[in-house]
């Protein structure tokens, strides 16, 4: 008497994919010109100088740089996909509980198969699950590695402080540790402003290579986009671009032992004549006495070299 649900369905799933279809096509362009203008939260926040948590943000931290927008990007559309699937399946369920209550449906139906509507909830959610992962294999490729680098920066994360190294600018080396809080300057942030901050020219694509010296630390900037661990005998590599002045912020996600904490992440993105300036003062600043360039991947190969005899 009454397969009402089923042929709604088999009605519906045509209207429904073409939706989808439309949907998606129309939204992934829009979205795209949405990030070049704002970027990063739920909302929408403007582009700001300042890559850093706020009180009480929702969403992403806003973008500083295009990997971030284009994760901001995905991140988006899987959010509308979502809200969408959760107003569908709220209003069928309110619809049927509403439609089949026992006053208005007495006998009950006793269907058990209805092959349209398995396969229609079969193919639609393959279909939605396809439209998230084009994009998203797109993303972990595009951030994989840079095409063009302008600049490399060896990273190597250590208990507990980061030592950066600019290989190609004069190959000087520096550690890099958090501010005390007693410390603090009127502008700096506690647990996030650090003594020496990585410097890199804004619109530079800058290739990130990273290791680690004793434990798997990893190298996270949310308002640039970058995440990657930092393995003792392994090099990695990523990249990153900033596309605007400002100060970025970031911590050590991985943990890694008793001062995890103590391994906060700043980046100063400023123009490339500063940068220069900045080159050539720390030659200077961080040369070492003997002049010898620094042996960033010594360390852990030592330590492989260690566990080798102990076998
Ligand atoms: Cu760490």
């Amino acid at each position: 008497m009454r397969r009402v649900i089923g042929r709604w369905f088999g009605r519906a799933t045509g209207p429904v994919l073409a939706g989808l279809f439309f949907a998606f096509g129309s939204m992934a362009p829009a979205a795209a010109q949405q990030a070049e203008r704002h970027s990063g939260g739920i909302f929408g926040s403007e582009p700001t100088q300042f890559g850093a948590p706020i009180a009480w943000g929702v969403g992403l931290q806003p973008s500083g740089g295009v990997v971030k927008t284009a994760i901001s990007d995905l991140n988006s559309l899987v959010l509308w996909i979502i809200i969408a699937i959760t107003v569908f399946v709220m209003a069928l369920l309110g619809w049927c509980i509403w439609r089949y209550r026992e006053k208005a449906n007495p006998t009950p139906s006793r269907t058990s198969h209805n092959t349209v509507l398995e396969v229609a909830w079969t193919v639609i959610p393959v279909l939605i699950l396809v439209v998230i992962a084009i994009p998203s294999f797109r993303l972990i490729y595009y951030q994989d590695r840079p095409r063009d680098a302008d600049l490399t920066i060896n990273v190597q994360g250590r208990q507990w402080y980061w030592h950066y190294e600019y290989p190609d600018h004069g190959n000087f080396a520096f550690d890099s540790r958090p501010i005390p809080q007693e410390d603090l300057q009127p502008g700096q942030l506690r647990n996030l402003s650090v003594d020496e901050p990585l410097v890199v020219p804004v619109g530079a694509t800058v290739r990130v290579l990273t290791t680690g010296q004793d434990v798997i630390h990893s190298f996270f900037i949310p308002s640039l986009g970058i995440q990657k661990y930092s393995i003792p005998g392994r090099t990695l590599e990523t990249w990153f671009r900033a596309d605007r002045e400002g100060v970025f912020y970031g911590q050590c996600n991985q943990i890694c032992g008793l001062n995890h904490w103590f391994m906060p992440i700043e980046v100063r993105a400023v123009p490339p004549d500063a940068f220069q300036a900045w080159v050539e003062q720390a030659k200077q600043k961080y040369a070492r006495a003997d002049g010898s360039p620094p042996a960033i991947a010594a360390a852990p190969a030592q330590g492989l070299q260690m566990a080798e005899t102990r076998r």
